[in-house]
């Protein structure tokens, strides 16, 4: 295996060491295949918000498997997930599924390109919205770990139709919709970021960004692989109170298993084959394991005290990790949002990816093999988000915050510079 990873960010490569072989995960935790057990903030990078191995999800997934694992047809799963999809976001009418968040946001490009009969799409500067060609420009997650800022491979073309603006910089988009207003099919924004880190929108950002797009005719796309049933029930757009034409999901809606979803309004949605020109298809979309698998995990995210429980354990998280930072003296910046977060050994706030950037990248590698020998699993990374998940025990917290004061006080002494 290349790397000997599946994905690029798995390998250590930002933080350096070898990466731990898991063997299996448990709630909160994870155990590698030497015995060691890990509290677990990677959460695979968001979709396990129960936790790992949740009884019921593991159950409905077992129960699917008994059945069989795709058959090439509609079933009734997917309808089921299709309609809990829908009326927890308004803003989908019609929904189709894919298998990753890459095919989500592709599928959405192409689909806003022909609704506009436009080429360029606007994405931000650190965003990340998966590995299709038009969007590995810039991109932040794995790509701002590995500093490439444009991925060999990608069409000088593609990158031509991707124009590039600093997160939370309205005036910029408004500067390029007047350059390329009438060429932009779509902007596409995280409405968290979460892949420079956790970045927040600015006050009015999204809203601004809905009336730039509306004044233009492009058409707003809110990646919401993340912060999709992360933030709230009905994803940042429920939580900021501004509706996308379109919506990316993916990581939750699954449970744990391959998926992705695009949708938005009817006019659009129809648009997509079999019932319009817009070709898109996936041999296993929609498959049933993942189908059960993200049914259950949403109907737990139903119960009114799902993310009263998770603002509190991240608050007590944030408040901890601060506190720590504090006493050891070390700046820090932490950025959250709802139970995803990012400690940036910053030491002015972290608003956009130039802003991340700066960030002593070499200081959170101490930080994160420091959290490793303790016992903490935090990202390989200063550009991902950490994730609190319904699992997380107050215990596991406090734990983990001992652990940070210590490997902060650790830092104290040894300057960023130092092997
Ligand atoms: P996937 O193709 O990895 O399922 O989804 C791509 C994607 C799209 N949009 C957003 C906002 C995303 O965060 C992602 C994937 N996130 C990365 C890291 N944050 C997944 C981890 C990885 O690449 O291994």
């Amino acid at each position: 295996m290349t790397g000997g990873v599946s994905s690029p960010v798995r390998a250590f490569r930002a933080v350096g060491g070898e990466p731990p072989v898991v063997a299996y995960g448990r709630g909160a935790q994870v155990f590698d295949v030497d015995g060691n057990a890990y509290i677990d903030y990677v959460t695979a990078y968001g979709p396990l918000i129960l936790g790992h191995a949740h009884p019921k999800v593991s159950g409905v997934i077992a129960a699917a498997a008994d059945r069989g694992t795709a058959y090439g047809a509609t079933t009734e799963l997917e309808i089921e997930l299709a309609e809990l999809i829908t009326s927890a976001l308004p803003s989908i009418e019609l929904v189709r599924f894919v298998n990753s968040g890459t095919e989500a946001t592709m599928s959405a490009l192409r689909l806003a390109r022909a609704a506009t009969g436009r080429d360029k799409v606007l994405k931000f500067e650190g965003g990340y919205h998966g590995h299709a060609d038009g969007l590995l420009v810039q991109a932040g997650s794995g790509q701002a770990t590995l500093s490439l800022p444009d991925s060999p491979g990608v069409p000088a073309s593609w990158a031509a139709d991707t124009l590039l603006a600093p997160y939370n910089d309205l005036e910029a988009v408004r500067r390029t919709f007047e350059k390329h207003g009438s060429e932009v099919a779509a902007v596409i924004v995280e409405p968290v970021a979460g892949n420079m880190g956790v970045v927040p929108p600015a006050q009015g950002f999204l809203a601004g960004l809905r009336s730039v797009t509306q004044k233009h005719g492009g058409l707003l796309i809110f990646d919401e692989v993340i912060t999709g049933f992360r933030l709230c029930y009905g994803g940042a757009q429920r939580l900021f109170g501004v509706e996308p034409d379109l919506t990316c999901l993916g990581k939750i809606i699954g449970g744990g298993l391959p998926v992705g979803a695009y949708g938005g309004r009817r006019e659009l949605m129809e648009m997509v084959a079999p019932i319009g020109p817009v070709y898109q298809a996936g041999t296993l979309a929609g498959n049933p394991l993942a189908m059960a698998a993200g049914i259950v995990s949403l109907s737990e995210l139903q119960d009114p005290t799902a993310y009263q429980r998770l603002e509190v354990s991240a608050i007590y998280l944030e408040d901890g990790l601060r506190r720590s930072a504090q006493q050891a003296e070390v700046p820090v910046q932490i950025n959250r949002v709802g139970s995803m977060l990012t400690l940036f050994f910053a030491d002015s706030p972290v608003v956009d990816y130039a802003c991340a950037k700066r960030s002593d990248t070499k200081r959170y590698a101490k930080f994160f093999h420091a959290m490793l020998e303790r016992g903490v699993f935090l990202p390989p990374s200063q550009f991902e988000a950490l994730f609190v998940s319904l699992a997380h025990t107050d215990p596991d917290i406090a734990v983990t915050v001992d652990a940070a004061a210590e490997a902060l006080a650790s830092l104290r002494n040894s300057t960023s510079t130092e092997n």
